[in-house]
C-alpha cells in the first residue's frame, strides 16, 4: 500500500533505576499503540525508546555495589528490553546514551556549538558533598544537607562549560505562543510561559569535572558533557545526524511527536527547541506532556508483594490487562489513580464481560447451529442490524478521528460501543429463540454473521492496543491480524463459509472481591514477613572513621612463623606464642585459647603488627599482634596464601 507519509514518535530515554513499575511503563505503551495505529493506518512509522546512562548518580550505584558500570548498565538495560518485550513494545530503534555513534556524534554538536559561540566556558557554582563527589543545586538539598547521604555540603565553583539559552528565550516565547500545537496539552503551554520563559531564562551548565562517567568535551577532556545536551539529542543521533549515515535523519526528522510525562515538558520545550535553533534544523511538531499513574493507597514496593509491578501483573492477570488499563483507564493528559480495584474491574467489566463474552457466545452459536461453518447473511432486517453495522461500519473513522486527537481512551471507548452494541444485538434479537423455529433460519444466519463480522472488526481496530486478544479472535474466524487496516474494516468482509472455531477463554473471569481479599492478605503476609526479617537483622557495625593511605603506612605488618606456643599461666584466653620475623624472635600475645591448642599452631605463618607499643597482658609483655579473623563461627589466625619467609613485609 502506498505510505501516507512518515510519523517518528519517540519516548524519552528510561533511567536505567531497575525500578520500573506500572507507571513507568505508561509512556511506552501509550507510543506504542500510537505507532502500531500508525503502521496499520498506513504509515512509515519510526517509534524510538531508549535508555539515558550517563550522570554521576549512576556512576555512584554502580561502584557502591562493586560493579564495573558499563557491566551494572548492560544489565539494567537488559532487563527492561525483557520488560518491554513482555509489554510487545513494538519499537524500531533503541539507542543507549553509551553507544558509540551517540557519543561522537554529541561530541560533534558540543563542538559546533561552542566553535560558534552557542557554548561558553564560565563557572558553576553548586553545594559539593565532598564524600559523595556531587554537586547538587540548592534546592536539590535536603535541609541544607547531601540528599543522598544526609552529611554536610559546601558551596563550591567547578568551571563548567554553558549553553547560551538566554538568547533564545524571546524567539521560544514566540513560538510557545503562535504554534498551539508545538506543546500538548494546552495546559502545559501557560505553564512554561508563565513560571519559566516570561521570567526570563538562565543559560544552562551543560559540562561538568566533578565526574567522569559521561561523553567527554572533545577539546577540553577534564569535562564531561552534563545531561540534558547528551539525553535530549538522543532523539536525533539515533537517527544518524551528524553520523556515518543520516539517511534515516534525512527521511524522518523532524519528529511528529515527542512523548513524556509533565515532569520533564520543561526541558523538551524550552532546552530542547533551543538546541535545535542553534544547530539550525527543523523543530519537532509536537511535543506532548502526559499526565502520572498516582498509586491509590498501593505503594510501589516490589518487596512487599505489591502488584503493581509490571510483570507481575501481566503474569496473573495477561499482558493485554495490562495494556488495557493503561490505555483505557487514564485520562490522557491528565494523572490516573491506579487502584487493585479498579484495575481488576475494568479488566472483568469490558475484556471479561464484554469482549470475551460476546466472542465465546456468538462463536459458540454458529458451531451450535452451523457446523462451525460461517452461514450467509440472507434475510437483512434494516431496523434490527442498522444501528449494529453502521456503529461497525464507522468505527475505523471513529477510532482514527480520536487517535489523530491523542485521545486515547476515547479511541478504545469507541471499540467497546460496538463490543456493547453487539451484546445487546444478542439479547435484543435472541438467536437462541431463532433457532427453535426452522422458518427462521435465514434469520439466524444474518444475526450470526452480523455478530461475527462485528467481531472481525472490533478485533482489528483492538490490534493497536493489544497485543494477544486480537490475534486470537481472529484465529477462530479463521482470518490473521492484517498489517493495514485498509481493505478489512468495511462490513462485510468476512466470506460465508470461513471456518469459525469456538473461541476458549479470552480473559479468565476474576471475583474482584475475592481477588483484592487475596492480594491484602498476600501483602501483610509479604510485609509480615519483611519486618520479621528486619528484627532479626543485626544492628550494622558502625562503620569506623576512614584513614587515609598514610595512615595506614603508619602500621608494620610482616610475615611471622610461630616457633612455640603455650597457654598463658593465669589466663584463661591468652596463648603466648614465640614468633621468629626475620632475624628476630618476638614473645606475643594472643586471645585466642578457646579457638586453638597451642600445639596445633606451631609452624604456622602468620601476620604480625610488628610496631605495636609493648603491652603487658598478666604479667608478660606482648611485643606485638597477630591478625585474625572473625565470623560466627570463631576465630581464625590469618595467614599468607603461599608460603612467605619469615619477615616478609605485608603492604
Ligand atoms: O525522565 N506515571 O527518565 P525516567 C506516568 N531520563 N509516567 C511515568 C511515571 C508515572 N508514575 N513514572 C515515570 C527521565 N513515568 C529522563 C528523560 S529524555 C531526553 C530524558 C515516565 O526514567 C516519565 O514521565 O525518569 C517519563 O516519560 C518516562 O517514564 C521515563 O522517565
Amino acid at each position: 500500500m502506498q505510505s501516507k507519509g512518515k510519523y517518528y514518535i519517540t519516548t524519552p530515554i528510561y533511567y536505567p533505576s531497575g525500578r520500573w513499575h506500572l507507571g513507568t511503563c505508561y509512556t511506552t505503551v501509550v507510543c506504542d499503540a500510537l505507532a502500531r495505529f500508525k503502521r496499520m493506518d498506513g504509515f512509515d512509522v519510526f517509534y524510538l525508546t531508549g535508555t539515558d546512562e550517563h550522570g554521576q548518580k549512576i556512576e555512584n550505584t554502580a561502584k557502591a555495589l562493586g560493579r564495573d558500570v558499563k557491566e551494572y548498565l548492560d544489565a539494567q538495560i537488559a532487563t527492561l528490553k525483557d520488560l518491554w518485550k513482555l509489554l510487545g513494545i513494538s519499537y524500531d530503534k533503541f539507542i543507549r546514551t553509551t553507544d558509540g555513534y551517540h557519543e561522537k556524534a554529541v561530541q560533534k554538536i558540543f563542538t559546533k556549538l561552542y566553535e560558534q559561540g552557542d557554548i561558553y566556558k564560565s563557572e558553576y557554582e553548586g553545594w559539593y558533598c565532598t564524600p559523595c563527589e556531587s554537586f547538587w543545586t540548592k534546592t536539590q538539598l535536603v535541609d541544607g544537607k547531601c540528599p543522598d547521604c544526609g552529611r554536610e555540603v559546601e558551596l563550591t565553583k567547578e568551571e563548567a562549560y554553558f549553553f547560551r539559552l538566554s538568547k533564545y528565550q524571546d524567539k521560544l516565547i514566540e513560538l510557545i505562543e503562535n504554534n498551539p500545537e508545538f506543546l500538548q496539552p494546552k495546559s502545559r503551554q501557560n505553564e512554561m510561559l508563565n513560571n519559566f520563559l516570561r521570567p526570563g531564562l538562565q543559560d544552562l551548565c551543560v559540562s561538568r569535572t566533578s565526574f567522569k562517567w559521561g561523553i567527554e568535551v572533545p577539546f577540553d577532556p577534564k569535562h564531561v558533557v552534563y545531561v540534558w545536551l547528551d539525553a535530549l539529542t538522543n532523539y536525533i543521533t539515533a537517527l544518524g545526524y551528524m553520523g556515518e549515515d543520516d539517511s534515516l535523519f534525512k527521511k524522518f526528522w523532524p519528529a511528529e511527536i515527542h512523548m513524556m510525562g509533565k515532569e520533564i515538558v520543561r526541558f523538551h520545550s524550552i532546552i530542547w527547541p533551543a538546541i535545535l535553533m542553534a544547530l539550525d534544523i527543523p523543530l519537532p511538531k509536537q511535543i506532548y506532556g502526559h499526565g502520572w499513574l498516582l498509586l491509590g493507597s498501593d505503594k510501589i514496593s516490589k518487596s512487599k508483594g505489591n502488584i503493581i509491578d509490571p510483570v507481575e501483573l501481566s503474569a496473573r492477570y495477561s499482558v493485554d490487562a495490562v495494556r488495557y488499563y493503561l490505555l483505557r483507564e487514564v485520562p490522557f493528559g491528565n494523572d490516573g489513580m491506579y487502584t487493585n480495584r479498579s484495575f481488576l474491574t475494568r479488566r472483568n467489566a469490558d475484556l471479561v464481560n464484554s469482549l470475551g463474552n460476546l466472542v465465546s457466545r456468538t462463536t459458540a452459536m454458529v458451531n451450535q447451529y452451523f457446523g462451525g461453518i460461517l452461514p450467509a447473511p440472507t434475510q437483512k432486517d434494516e431496523a434490527a442490524d442498522g444501528e449494529l453495522i453502521a456503529i461497525a461500519e464507522g468505527l475505523y473513522e471513529a477510532v482514527k478521528e480520536n487517535m489523530d486527537k491523542l485521545l486515547v481512551p476515547e479511541a478504545l471507548a469507541e471499540i467497546f460501543k460496538l463490543v456493547n452494541r453487539a451484546n445487546k444485538y444478542i439479547d435484543e434479537t435472541m438467536p437462541w429463540a431463532l433457532a427453535k423455529d426452522e422458518a427462521q433460519r435465514e434469520r439466524l444466519a444474518t444475526v450470526l454473521y452480523n455478530l461475527i463480522e462485528s467481531i472481525r472488526i472490533a478485533a482489528v481496530m483492538l490490534t493497536p492496543f493489544l497485543i494477544e486478544a486480537p490475534q486470537k479472535i481472529l484465529d477462530c474466524l479463521s482470518e490473521t491480524v492484517p498489517q493495514y487496516f485498509e481493505g478489512c474494516v468495511s462490513f462485510g468482509v468476512i466470506k460465508p463459509g470461513a471456518q469459525i472455531k469456538k473461541a476458549d477463554k479470552l480473559f479468565d473471569r476474576i471475583d474482584v472481591e475475592k481477588e483484592i481479599a487475596d492480594i491484602e492478605k498476600r501483602l501483610a503476609e509479604a510485609e509480615k514477613a519483611a519486618q520479621a526479617k528486619e528484627e532479626k537483622k543485626e544492628p550494622a557495625a558502625p562503620v569506623k572513621a576512614q584513614i587515609t593511605i598514610d595512615d595506614f603506612a603508619k602500621v608494620e605488618l610482616k610475615v611471622g612463623k610461630i616457633v612455640s606456643a603455650e597457654k598463658l599461666a593465669g589466663s584463661g584466653k591468652l596463648l603466648k606464642f614465640a614468633v621468629d620475623i626475620g632475624g628476630e624472635v618476638r614473645t606475643i600475645l594472643s586471645g585466642i585459647a578457646k579457638y586453638y591448642k597451642p600445639e596445633e599452631t606451631v609452624g604456622k605463618s602468620v601476620v604480625v603488627v610488628t610496631n605495636l607499643a609493648p603491652a603487658k597482658l598478666c604479667g608478660t609483655v606482648s611485643e606485638g599482634m597477630l591478625l585474625c579473623a572473625e565470623d560466627e563461627n570463631g576465630v581464625v589466625l590469618l595467614t599468607p596464601e603461599k608460603p612467605v619467609k619469615s619477615g616478609g613485609k605485608i603492604s
